[in-house]
């Protein structure tokens, strides 16, 4: 598969054909907060520009140097961003270089990279993951690491740097695209938009690049767990999907495999749902069903359920602020070392009301909840085996009714998690073409010297080639937030939104998918074959989401 995958050529949207004709118009004015503002005085005021195919005055080829790194958790695309990056430079100048930062922000810190040749980039194309230079999550924050990114970009005389990422680290890159203007440094900084999480999206930026090929990945494989549970009819499996906060990825497989029960964050936290109701709501299916005579179903979990139910939302906020390390009892907290110690003392020092929120875990999920933060503050809900609890709390709320009834309730639950394996699998073709245009874009800013800016596209929805392509300003995309115990600028995640097409859609069908199977199977993704089949991408990119 793998050399057919990397002879495959993109199509590139007709404005972007000639990187020398763009020409760049303000589409609309950003409305930004005051005190971003304050944060940001170079790069505000500011505007959404959309580009066009024109006469351009004529610039003189120089070649240039670009920078590029990939920041966070894979996403399938990235190496045809830097494809598309890196074709784009040299069609301009054939003496141009792309620089690739090795193992994420840590390479820029201490500028750790190689110069990509064609050979590299041609062993990569069209494939997934980020193996070509690696990533992290190294947050560049306090003032002397941005300061170490400045050295690290004069010494490679930089005239641009690609930041590949979601939400944390293009709210990383628009601060260096501050400190540079400030300090007088002339590399560009564009950011990019990748997640598979599809939380990175704004009115301008549709989704971002990833959430089509791990949709398509995860969708596959739970049709296929649906065809499993409706033939071998003994088992409910719960499964979890990868999304952290936002539950764009569990709606999308919802919506493409008909499960008998979707959980939506978003609707959880509108619905003020404890855990205990959402046992409940779980365990009412289950009883429905055994009413027919079904004791089989399939469940999706979005994994950042567990920050969205009422009492967890409570618990995980102050235990947050709990692992800050500004917080009192901090140094008491990492002395904590034998097994079990930590948990018992978490429990001795929070408020009741948390305590008695965390006494209804097992202990070994109660300790996934008190995992270190990330670097950037988020708690590690990949980690956390919400589905497992799921399970474990329904057996126990149908072991309670069987009880009660004096009549069994058959109900055995099988888990599994969609997780990593959608974050480097072969990108579809939705996500090859988008990343190679989204790579092309970011060259031709290079080339045009814009910095501050995401690249995006508008009208994803439509076909490749009228796709229209955008400078969105990452200052725009900022909000305050509390973070590591204190208030942060940072860009804000886009969750589902429950009057949004995706949401209405599945809501006026979730009700049939409950007691009659409708299970869909949609099968592994093809890259060969009639177009229906290669080239549409998923419903929520479909339906013009964003
Ligand atoms: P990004 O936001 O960096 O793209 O990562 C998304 C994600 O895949 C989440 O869905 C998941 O919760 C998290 O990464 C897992 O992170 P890690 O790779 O650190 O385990």
């Amino acid at each position: 598969m793998e050399p057919y995958r990397k002879n495959f050529q993109p199509i590139i949207p007709e404005a972007i054909q000639d990187i020398g004709r763009v020409v760049f118009e303000k589409k609309h004015e950003c409305t930004i907060d005051s005190e971003i503002g304050a944060l940001f005085p170079h790069l505000v005021p500011c505007s959404v520009l959309k580009g066009a195919s024109a006469t351009r005055e004529h610039v003189e080829k120089k070649p240039l140097r670009v920078g590029v790194v990939f920041s966070g958790g894979p996403a399938p695309g990235g190496h045809s961003v830097i494809a598309g990056l890196f074709d784009c430079i040299k069609k301009w100048h054939a003496d141009s270089s792309l620089i690739g930062f090795l193992n994420g922000p840590k390479g820029l810190l201490r500028n750790i990279c190689k110069e990509l040749s064609q050979i590299d980039v041609d062993s990569v194309r069209n494939t997934g993951g980020f193996s070509l230079l690696g990533s992290g999550r190294t947050k560049i924050e306090a003032q002397e690491d941005i300061q170490k990114v400045i050295d690290t970009v004069k010494a490679q005389n930089l005239d641009a740097l690609a930041v590949i990422g979601g939400d944390d680290s293009n709210t990383d890159a628009a601060f260096f695209a501050e400190a540079f203007l400030q300090q007088g440094i002339r590399t560009c900084v564009i950011g990019l938009p990748k997640t598979i999480d599809g939380d990175l999206q704004s009115d301008d930026i549709p989704i971002s690049f990833g959430f089509d090929t791990a949709c398509k990945v995860y969708s596959e494989i739970i049709g296929n767990i649906g065809r499993d549970v409706s033939s071998a009819k003994k088992y409910y499996s719960f499964i979890r999907l990868m999304g952290r906060v936002a539950s764009h990825i569990t709606l999308e497989c919802a919506l493409q495999t008909h499960p008998n029960l979707a959980l939506i964050s978003e609707e959880a936290a509108q619905q003020e749902l404890t855990l205990k109701a959402l046992v409940v709501k779980i365990a009412d299916l289950v009883e429905e069903r055994a009413k027919s005579r079904i004791h089989y179903g399939l469940i999706l979990v979005p994994e950042g359920l567990v920050e969205h139910l009422v009492d967890m939302k409570h618990l995980i906020a102050e235990l947050n602020e709990f692992f800050a390390p500004t917080h009192p009892l901090a140094s008491l907290l990492v002395a904590c070392s034998k097994p079990g110690e930590r948990l018992d003392f978490v429990l001795d020092h929070i408020s009741e009301r948390s305590s008695a929120c965390l006494a209804l875990f097992p202990r070994h999920i109660a300790e996934q909840l008190l995992q270190e933060r990330d670097p950037h503050g988020n708690v590690q809900v990949s980690r956390i085996e919400t589905e497992r609890l799921l399970a474990g709390l329904v057996e126990a709320e149908i072991h309670l009714r069987s009880q009660k009834a004096g009549k069994e309730i058959p109900f055995v639950a099988q888990t599994g998690f969609c997780g990593y394996e959608g974050r480097s699998a072969f990108p579809s073709i939705f996500d090859c073409t988008y990343c190679y245009a989204l790579g092309r874009l970011a060259g031709i800013f290079a080339i045009q010297k814009m910095t501050g800016f995401m690249a995006g596209f508008a009208r994803l929805h439509e076909s490749f080639a009228s796709w229209e392509p955008l400078a969105v300003p990452l200052v725009s995309l900022l909000h305050f937030e509390r973070r590591k115990g204190a208030k942060k600028a940072v860009i804000q995640r886009v969750l589902v939104d429950l009057q949004g097409k995706p949401f209405s859609l599945f809501k006026n069908q979730c009700a049939s998918w409950r007691l009659t199977d409708s299970y869909q199977q949609p099968g592994p993704m093809q890259f060969w074959g009639p177009e229906e089949l290669t080239l549409p991408p998923c419903l929520t990119i479909r339906l013009g989401q964003g």
